[in-house]
């Protein structure tokens, strides 16, 4: 069996889900606490997560290594790299989502903590905080009272991709690496107050959690499986 060690908010994770999802791997997950470096090393012997455990017991953290083993450990599942995207096709999704970093990162901060397992839960939202608004500068109250500034400097790049992936589907004509990187890290725009998404983005998200049978908004916490 896989277990995916993740923070429920995470968009890393959430990529990883989604490729788990669409090649079919059953899989369990266990939501770790946003406590910090000593807490995430505890349970899963890295210092970032998503983390999965293999069935053999060996461990993996960085979620685009993680995918691209997920593809050399199932090869008779559906292919995520090879087969499903062009390396240049990548490459260009990987640049656009670098340009992007920072606006979407002060866009999403302040939505996550809707996720269970942060907002409601005081300790982890510390270490959230500090987190965020060190690396962000800006407070998540900040950050909240400029989406729509921030929304409005991402909103090309956004179109951009929007476009693309109406035409296609998902980023090329099959679903692939690209669309788990761009629906979990962008899902956190969906939980922006007062700010609506083109329909088609949206009809993009609905393809892509039903392509991996996975759900990407926040939801209840499962018992017995956080850390
Ligand atoms: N490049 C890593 C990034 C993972 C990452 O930054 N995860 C965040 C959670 S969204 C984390 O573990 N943060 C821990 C920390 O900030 O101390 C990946 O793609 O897996």
């Amino acid at each position: 069996m896989l277990t995916l060690i993740h923070f429920t908010f995470c968009p890393f994770c959430q990529r990883v889900r989604l490729a788990l999802g669409y090649k079919n791997l059953v899989f369990t997950e266990t939501a770790a606490r946003f406590y910090g470096p000593e807490h995430f090393r505890s349970i899963s012997g890295f210092e970032r997560l998503p983390v999965i455990v293999y069935p053999d017991g060996s461990r993996q953290g960085e979620s685009l290594e993680i995918i691209a083993e997920l593809d050399r450990r199932f090869p008779v599942t559906p292919p995520l790299h090879q087969g499903a995207i062009a390396v240049a096709d990548l490459e260009a999704v990987l640049a656009w989502r670098a340009r992007i970093s920072g606006m979407l990162f002060r866009l999403i901060a302040p939505t996550l903590p809707q996720y269970p397992g942060l907002g409601d839960d005081p300790r982890a939202m510390t270490f959230y905080r500090e987190r965020m608004e060190g690396w962000l500068g800006d407070t998540m109250e900040g950050l909240q009272a400029r989406r729509h500034q921030w929304y409005a400097s991402m909103e090309a790049d956004l179109n951009g991709i929007t476009d693309r992936v109406a035409r296609h589907g998902f980023y090329t004509p099959v679903f692939s690496v690209a669309d788990t990187l761009i629906a979990g890290d962008l899902t956190g725009l969906r939980l922006l107050e007062g700010i609506t998404l083109q329909p088609e983005l949206n009809a993009y998200f609905a393809r892509v959690e039903a392509a991996a049978g996975i759900s990407l908004l926040p939801e209840p916490l499962k018992q017995g499986q956080n850390l």
